[in-house]
């Protein structure tokens, strides 16, 4: 049963896994990059993102302690396509080349992971999430608002990505958020779909939930509509934690919060796609890249095991 063309094998895919596991006809999670940078603001290079992540996702440790399992075998195995090749479109057009190349692989109980560059590149896999789950809720972990009508004239710009999936319909609840302008802020209370967690109410030890993730994950969960996409901006993290960003922030979630979060979203709404984004690899410091490959596999064990509690 050799992986088919458009398929990665172990020396490239996600975790490294050798065959049978990394084929897609068995597996429930597909991996799909989709690398897309054409807006960064600051740092650029979060289009060698996905890359970094699928290589350092081969030293990930397969067995997880907490579970007590290996998480790819629960799944039935995690296949990774081969990159789409966005050959050279942007904004409107890198979109929907996304949203095209994911819309084929959506089916239920099947998992998405899309690993993608700037924020914006996540919208073509929201949309393909969405035409099958009409009751869906988008769950944006980030640092920004990313709700600005345009920025630099530009509506697909990296900082107004979720100002086209509200545009979109979609139920939006944002966690983790510290950068935010005016105009964002007035969507915002303008706003009945948009539910946000700022990072100082929910993270400062000083706020009302004393930064203990037990206390405000449970609000985040009953904010949330209906099953949730998360789409997972890298820079919600705090910046200590994964510095190779396009746009780092100080002030973001821990490892155990981003965890905590993860696992009541999935024994909760569930989760049934994910994508991230944002990762601007530093060369020669792969801790960054590690951090997020170990975090996904992670949460992919925490999805599975809430599906299985239903
Ligand atoms: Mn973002």
């Amino acid at each position: 049963m050799a992986v088919p063309a458009g398929w990665l094998g172990p020396d490239e895919n996600f975790l490294g896994l050798d065959e049978p596991w990394c084929h897609p006809d068995q597996a429930g999670v597909y991996v799909l990059p989709a690398a897309y940078e054409h807006t960064s603001s600051y740092v650029p290079g979060s289009d060698r993102g996905p890359a970094a992540i699928l290589e350092a996702s081969r030293q990930v440790e397969l067995y997880d302690e907490t579970l007590g399992c290996e998480p790819y075998r629960e799944w039935g195995g995690v296949a990774t396509a081969a990159a789409l090749d966005l050959q050279g479109k942007v904004d409107r057009d890198a979109v929907e080349a996304i949203e095209a190349f994911v819309r084929p692989h959506v089916e239920p109980g099947r998992f998405i992971l899309t690993l993608t560059g700037e924020h914006t590149g996540a919208l073509g896999a929201i949309r393909a999430h969405a035409r099958q789950c009409p009751d869906l809720c988008v769950v944006q972990v980030d640092a920004h608002g990313d709700l600005r009508q345009a920025y630099q004239g530009n509506p697909f710009s990296h900082a107004s990505v979720m100002a086209r999936v509200v545009e979109d319909g979609l139920p939006l609840v944002q966690v983790g958020i510290r950068s935010i302008s005016p105009e964002e802020i007035d969507r915002i209370n303008g706003s009945k779909t948009i539910s946000t967690f700022f990072a100082e109410k929910i993270l400062d030890p000083s706020g009302p939930y004393e930064g203990r993730a037990a206390r405000w994950v449970p609000e985040v969960v009953k904010a949330c509509t209906g099953p949730v996409y998360l789409t997972f901006d890298c820079d919600g993290l705090d910046a200590s934690l994964v510095p190779a960003l396009g746009t780092p922030e100080p002030g973001g979630l821990t490892w155990y919060d981003t965890l905590t979060l993860v696992t009541a979203l999935a024994q909760g709404p569930g989760i049934i796609g994910m994508d991230v984004s944002e990762l601007a690899p530093i060369e020669g410091f792969v801790a960054p890249q590690f951090a997020v490959a170990r975090l996904l596999y992670r949460m992919l064990g925490r999805i599975r095991a809430g599906r299985r509690a239903d």
